[in-house]
């Protein structure tokens, strides 16, 4: 069961100006997490990251989308965390009329975004960026068709190439189809490929399989997708993963020498959706699968795992926490065990996209929180360590 008793923090807001800064306050039992920073910024106009990834500096490099002046344009936010929490740089970038970056990593001697912008005559079409060491634009391409085509997440491979995963509705065989694009340092596509039938497939997340090629997890008519494919992008198999409703993999990250999947699930008698957590061998068969929700709505959207085997699943709460939409972690065992539950925000809106893990114990979450005073969301990143017993005498590792 759930024991959100046992988690007590709460905010303390300070306004400077229209910036608004939000220490964590935290504590936390032995075996839970302790919040070591966060950063939240707003402004008029509402902010939310949707991607972190770990920069070699002991930062981080975080996209999302920003508001504007214009109720019709939105830009996509990318901005460098340093390793305390102090922000570095932070652009954004209109090229259409709603702009937003989806994902972010620190490649060689810069960083590549990818996400979706609306285009005249074009729908939305997916957009890859690159920009150097100071966040300053390298160069930027669209690809997509005359329909809607988005990109949710790229991965790199181990020959430095970048490949994306979304849905196109410009090509393939109806509707959604899953969108598999690999691209070569300088953005030049080398392949695209679509995965689909006359039902509606989306692909989220994208990663590196165990031995060679890769793996997306999405969703396909209602059920949590697994796609295996080669590295030239041919589909070797796919799974299914069913709880009798509706599903929808948001991430997967390789783990244990399988995979870690990580989404929500919505049984047709009712209207709450839950977290759902699968993990499944190199094979794609399943080890086992975790459930887990209240009364209101919960979602699983990220997921890290450590060396040791243990997992970090992050999800979005309505049933626990301190009101309306909470950050939840749920700390597994490599065999699905449930070790501990936290959750983190106030009495308003709070929500997270994606978590990332360095080489030490840290995690980092990025997502947004309601400013009541400017009443508009603000990105909000965190790091934490997701085990106090492994911090000593206070001291972060
Ligand atoms: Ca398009
Ligand atoms: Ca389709
Ligand atoms: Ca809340």
């Amino acid at each position: 069961m759930f024991d959100h008793a046992a988690v007590r923090c709460f905010h303390l807001k300070t306004v400077l100006l229209w910036a608004l800064s939000v220490t964590v306050m935290a504590s936390s039992a032995v075996g839970e997490p302790v919040v070591q920073w966060d950063y939240t910024v707003g402004s008029a106009y509402d902010q939310s990251y949707s991607s972190v990834s770990c920069t070699d500096d002991g930062g981080v490099i975080l996209a999302g989308t920003a508001g504007t002046p214009d109720p019709d344009v939105t830009s996509a936010l990318i901005s460098k965390i340093g390793p305390q929490g102090n922000l570095q740089w932070s652009v954004s970038t209109v090229w259409g009329l709603s702009t937003r970056a989806e994902a972010v990593r620190q490649v060689h001697g810069g960083y590549l975004v990818c996400g979706s912008a609306e285009r005249p005559e074009q729908g939305l079409d997916a957009f890859a960026a690159r920009l150097d060491i100071l966040g300053r634009m390298e160069w930027h391409s669209f690809l997509g068709g005359s329909l809607d085509d988005e990109v949710f997440d790229f991965a790199m491979t181990p020959e430095g190439e970048y490949l994306l995963t979304g849905y196109t509705e410009s090509i393939g065989a109806g509707g959604k189809d899953i969108w598999l694009v690999k691209l070569d340092e300088a953005g030049r596509e080398i392949w695209s490929k679509t995965y689909g039938a006359a039902e509606s497939e989306v692909g989220y997340s994208v990663t590196v399989a165990p031995g060679s090629g890769y793996a997306v997890c999405g969703s396909s008519a209602g059920n949590m997708l697994l796609l295996r494919t080669d590295t030239e992008g041919s589909g070797l198999w796919s799974k299914l993963y069913d709880n009798g409703g509706s599903e929808a993999g948001n991430s997967v990250v390789g783990c244990d020498g399988g995979f870690l999947m990580v989404g929500s699930t919505r049984r047709p008698d009712e209207f709450q959706m839950d977290v759902f957590v699968v993990k499944a061998g190199a094979d794609g068969e399943e080890d086992w699968r975790l459930v887990k929700g209240g009364g209101d709505n919960d979602g699983g959207r990220d997921c890290v795992c450590f060396p040791d085997g243990r997992l970090v699943v992050l999800a979005n709460t309505m049933s626990y926490g301190n009101g309306s939409n909470d950050i939840m972690l749920i700390s597994l065992s490599a065999e699905g065990e449930d070790l501990w539950e936290w959750t983190l925000g106030d009495e308003y809106w709070n929500s997270a996209s994606a978590i990332a893990r360095d080489g030490r114990m840290s995690i980092f979450i990025a997502g947004k929180t309601w400013s009541e005073p400017e009443q508009s969301f603000d990105v909000w990143a965190i790091r934490a360590i997701p085990d106090s017993a492994a911090v000593e005498g206070g001291v972060v590792p």
